[in-house]
């Protein structure tokens, strides 16, 4: 089977790109040209016809990638036409025409790149990374896993446990005098130190997730208190509507924004208090189960109802920033006790103070963006696999200790396979779905 799909972004563009892989994509390339091939990876200009009239569809560069040495290992072409809808439209529907040749599905150039060994699944994953990446902190963590820095510390890791592996089934095979005396001593060196360095490497502060994810930023308050205002302040836009009327907001509302190169996801909420509606009631929970998930609080309240109810009390426990609003309304100074606590008093009626404020938030996300080179997971999957692998381990260690060899052998085989899973050095068909679904077509 043959494949295609546009590469480059839809929409108009001078030029847009067509790739085709497959082993009939020099039949593919001849039919449409009606010449002989171009030679390889050298872009030449031809001009493109309908199959089956001699009719004109663009004239264009073709660049021509016999396999294994294309992105995906197999047989690979690029037609370079003029960018609008019509063109491609129409190459796209000449493809079609050929027998043997579909449309690609999302990720599938980058499925076959992995499944022909041309590139491992962290690579995979960090292509789909750079594609979407929207700012510099996300470019540059993307393009650091695809030059294999997690992926050759994974396998170190790994081959370091196939070799304890080794080991343990000598172990298990050979009689006791025909093995090193110190074999059991290296074991335990070994599997405590991977243990140690999985520890490490867990113990991120999730710093990988978030700079893929962004930076998840919650407004979270009583009613009225300015908390939709304050979303349209940062945004610089009317994300939310803002009204006078308290409970106007009921469900999330969510914008992405780039502070300073950090991805922050930043969402607005319902404001709390004892409602008997139903709906906002359901805006409530939903404002509680953002506030629990986000990286960082901004809990808004007025100036002139500074109440603080047992809930807002425990919004503001960790990871918060107390806002105190409306401060164009204030008559006298505010009170001495909260004066004392670490709050910013704003007016985003006058746009007072708001710059301390951004401040803050901007401290904050450069203390919890600290990237190291130790950083080595960007996604729960990663993590999740590493956390087996470090389950495995323990158990392993405790088997060896009563020395039942077998079945910590066992553990230390699903230990491997979890290492692996993550690099994609096992059988992963039932991972990859997934993986390349998050991919749009063409890539
Ligand atoms: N005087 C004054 N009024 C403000 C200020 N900020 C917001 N307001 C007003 O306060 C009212 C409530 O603002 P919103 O932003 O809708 O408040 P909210 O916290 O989102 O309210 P809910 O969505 O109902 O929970 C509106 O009438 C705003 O114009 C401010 O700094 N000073
Ligand atoms: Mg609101």
């Amino acid at each position: 089977m043959t494949i295609y799909a546009l590469s480059s972004g839809p929409g108009v563009s001078g030029i847009a790109v067509i790739r085709i892989s497959g082993q009939e994509t020099s039949k593919v390339i001849e039919l449409l040209t009606r010449k002989s091939l171009p030679k390889p990876r050298v872009a030449t200009l031809r001009k493109i016809n309908k199959i089956n009239t001699s009719e004109l569809v663009d004239e264009g560069v073709i660049l021509w990638f016999p396999g294994p040495e294309s992105y995906t290992g197999e047989d690979m072409a690029e037609i370079h036409v003029h960018g609008s809808k019509a063109v491609v439209d129409a190459l796209h529907s000449c493809l079609s025409d050929i027998e043997n040749c579909r449309l690609a599905e999302p990720g599938e150039f980058t499925k076959l790149a992995f499944q022909n060994g041309k590139i491992n699944l962290l690579k995979a994953e960090s292509i789909a990374d750079l594609i979407s990446a929207e700012t510099e902190i996300q470019r540059q963590q993307a393009i650091k896993i695809m030059n294999g820095k997690s992926a050759d510390q994974f396998n170190f890791l790994r081959e370091k446990l196939l070799k304890i592996l080794s080991h343990v089934e000598a172990k298990i095979d050979f009689p006791e005098e025909d093995l090193p005396n110190n074999i059991l001593e290296e074991i335990k060196i070994t599997a405590d130190e991977a243990i140690k360095k999985i520890k490490r490497i867990l113990n991120d502060q999730k710093v990988g997730e978030r700079i893929r994810e962004g930076f998840k930023i919650a407004i979270l308050g009583p009613t009225n208190a300015g908390k939709s205002s304050l979303m349209n302040h940062l945004s610089n836009r009317d994300v939310a509507i803002v009204s006078e009327i308290a409970g106007t907001t009921r469900d999330v509302i969510e914008t992405h924004l780039n502070i300073d190169g950090y991805p922050v996801i930043i969402s607005d909420t319902a404001g709390i208090r004892d409602s008997k509606d139903e709906i906002e009631k359901k805006g409530i929970r939903l404002t509680l189960n953002r506030a629990e998930e986000a990286d960082l609080k901004l809990v808004v309240v007025d100036v002139k109802n500074l109440d603080f109810s047992n809930i807002l009390k425990d919004l503001l426990h960790e990871n918060a920033i107390l806002v105190i609003n409306k401060s164009d309304l204030l008559e006298k100074d505010i009170d001495p006790e909260i004066k004392k606590t670490n709050h910013v008093l704003i007016s985003i009626k006058e746009n007072k103070n708001i710059e301390e404020l951004i401040l803050k938030i901007k401290n904050d996300l450069k203390n919890k963006f600290i990237t190291s080179d130790d950083i080595l997971i960007t996604r729960e999957r990663h993590r999740q696999h590493l956390q087996q692998c470090l389950d495995h381990l323990n158990n392993f260690n405790k088997k060896k200790e009563i020395e039942d060899f077998d079945k910590a052998a066992e553990d230390l085989r699903l230990a491997t396979r979890h290492l692996g899973m993550i690099v994609g050095k096992v059988d992963v068909e039932e991972i990859l779905g997934s993986i390349f679904n998050d991919f749009c077509i063409g890539k």
